[in-house]
Formats: structure tokens, sequence, C-alpha cells
């Protein structure tokens, strides 16, 4: 109760915080995009995003702690891309099922990305497979009007769900990123490689982008880069970044 109860009031409060985890592109291992992580930091302490997520998606104030994070989303983009321009990384936000649901999601999207002047083909929405598979028929309605602003859509956790490959052609997708568990099997089991190995020829056969997330040491880097994967994040690379911290990343790059 006292959660349901301080997630109400969080973002008055302003215990919310970004974090920016790095995305890199495999072959030229250079940062390419940002996946932006929530944290929230009540009075005297630090919850999990993966402790209090499911608690605001059951309570509902996943709609209005949604519609901030989009537009933590929607500033940062458009910051990255007036100090680097074209170079700038795109940022990655994940859409929880739930806020599919809220009928006023596009028109609040389309305002944000309006007032904060964000380039909407440089937001890539991250649904998870089972939230897209849920109620596919009313989904597919809200993505293509998500994706008629402009916005981009991945398939966040991919293989882990049941999505037939003709309910996904069906969506507007951009990119496929591929769950930490087939990643974390790749050095230790066949059948993960043999797994990221179809995914990431499915994804080229249908024009998608595939990320592999949770990538945690060299040799699931090397494997990941052999076998086709177009982008990947992970504690390989780097953490979970404060906005100062990225910007500083880009900048010593740059
Ligand atoms: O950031 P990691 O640190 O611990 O995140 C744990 C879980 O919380 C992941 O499943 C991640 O997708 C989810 N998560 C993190 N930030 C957000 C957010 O802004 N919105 C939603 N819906 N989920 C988030
Ligand atoms: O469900 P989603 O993919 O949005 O989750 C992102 C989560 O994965 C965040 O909690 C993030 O901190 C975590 N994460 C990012 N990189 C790694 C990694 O290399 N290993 C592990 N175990 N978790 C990671
Ligand atoms: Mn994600
Ligand atoms: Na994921």
């Amino acid at each position: 109760l006292d959660i349901i109860n301080g997630l109400r009031q969080a973002i008055e409060r302003d215990e919310f915080q970004v974090r920016f985890q790095p995305i890199l592109c495999a072959q030229s291992q250079i940062v390419r995009g940002a996946e932006l992580l929530l944290r929230w930091f009540p009075s005297g302490g630090e919850v999990s995003p993966a402790h209090f997520v499911p608690i605001a998606e059951m309570s509902g104030s996943i709609v209005p702690i949604g519609k901030w994070v989009f537009r933590q989303a929607c500033l940062a983009e458009r910051e990255w891309r007036d100090r680097f321009g074209v170079e700038a990384p795109y940022v990655s936000v994940n859409v929880s099922a739930r806020q599919l649901n809220d009928e006023s999601l596009v028109e609040e999207f389309r305002g944000m990305l309006a007032e904060t002047g964000a380039d909407p083909e440089r937001i890539l929405l991250e649904l998870t497979e089972t939230s897209l598979m849920s109620d596919v028929i009313f989904n597919l309605s809200v993505l293509h009007q998500l994706a008629g602003l402009g916005l981009r859509v991945a398939v966040d956790d991919f293989g882990t769900g049941y999505s037939s490959l003709a309910q996904l052609l069906r969506l507007p997708l951009s990119k496929l990123k591929i769950d930490r568990e087939f990643v974390d099997g790749l050095d230790k089991r066949h059948d993960s490689r043999a797994i990221v190995h179809a995914v990431c020829s499915m994804a080229r056969a249908m024009n998608l982008e595939v990320i592999a997330e949770g990538v945690e040491n060299a040799s699931q880097f090397g494997y990941l880069r052999d076998l086709g994967c177009d982008y990947v994040q992970g504690f390989h690379f780097y953490r979970p970044l404060s906005p100062d911290e990225f910007l500083a990343l880009l900048h010593e790059a740059g």
C-alpha cells in the first residue's frame, strides 16, 4: 500500500531519475543509441524498477509515469541532437502494455513531441513480446497510430513469448531486442547459438535490425558479431549511466 501511494506522488515529489544505457553498433562499437531506464528514490532509499514497475502497472500509476518517462526521452533526444547533430544517438524507451490501453496516449505523445521539438524517428518504443501479443488486435491499431507519429517500435525480450511470424509481420516494427537469456547462453549452450542465429536471419529477411541486450563478456560479444547482430548493449560495454555521464561519454567519443 505504501508503494502504491508512493508511486502516485513520486512525480510531484521529484523522486524519479533516468539512466541511459549505451547501445553500440556491433561492427564499429560506436555508441548509436541509449535505453532510458527509470530509477525511483523515495525518501531515504532506492526501489528497483523490477520491483516497482509491476506494481505501477497493476495500480495504473504506470500511465502518468510512462508519460513522464516519454517526455524525458523527448527532452534527451532534442538535447543530444542539438549538441551532436546527425551523429546523436537515438533514445529507446520502455512502454508497458497498460499504457497502450490509455485512450489519451497517442495525443499526449503527439503533444510532447511538438512541445519538445524531438524527432520521433529517433525515439524507439520498446514493447515486450508478451505485451504485444496480449491484446493483438487492439494493440495493432494503437501501434499503427504511434508509428503514424513517426515513432519507431521494437519488440523487447524477443524469444520469450509466443508471437507468430504472421502476427509479427502485421506490426509496424523497426527492431527486435533479443532476450538476455539467449545472450547469456551463447558461450555455454549450443541451442542459444542456434536461436540467436535464427532470430538474426529472420530479422534480416523481415528488414528489421537486431539488438542484443545483457552482453556481459567478450566471448558473447564475439558470437553476436559473427552471427550478424546489429547492435549490442550490456555490462560488458557500459552500465546504465546518469545523463551527465552519458553526455561525457559522447563528448569523449566525438
Ligand atoms: O533498469 P533495470 O534496471 O533494472 O529495469 C528492470 C525492469 O524495469 C526491466 O524490465 C525494464 O524494462 C523495466 N523498466 C525500466 N525502466 C522502465 C520504464 O521507464 N518504463 C517501463 N515500463 N519499464 C521500465
Ligand atoms: O527488460 P528490459 O530489457 O528493459 O531490461 C533492461 C534491464 O536489463 C535493466 O534492468 C538493465 O539494468 C539490465 N541490464 C542491462 N545490461 C545488463 C547486463 O549486461 N546483464 C544483466 N544481467 N542485466 C543487464
Ligand atoms: Mn527494455
Ligand atoms: Na529486454
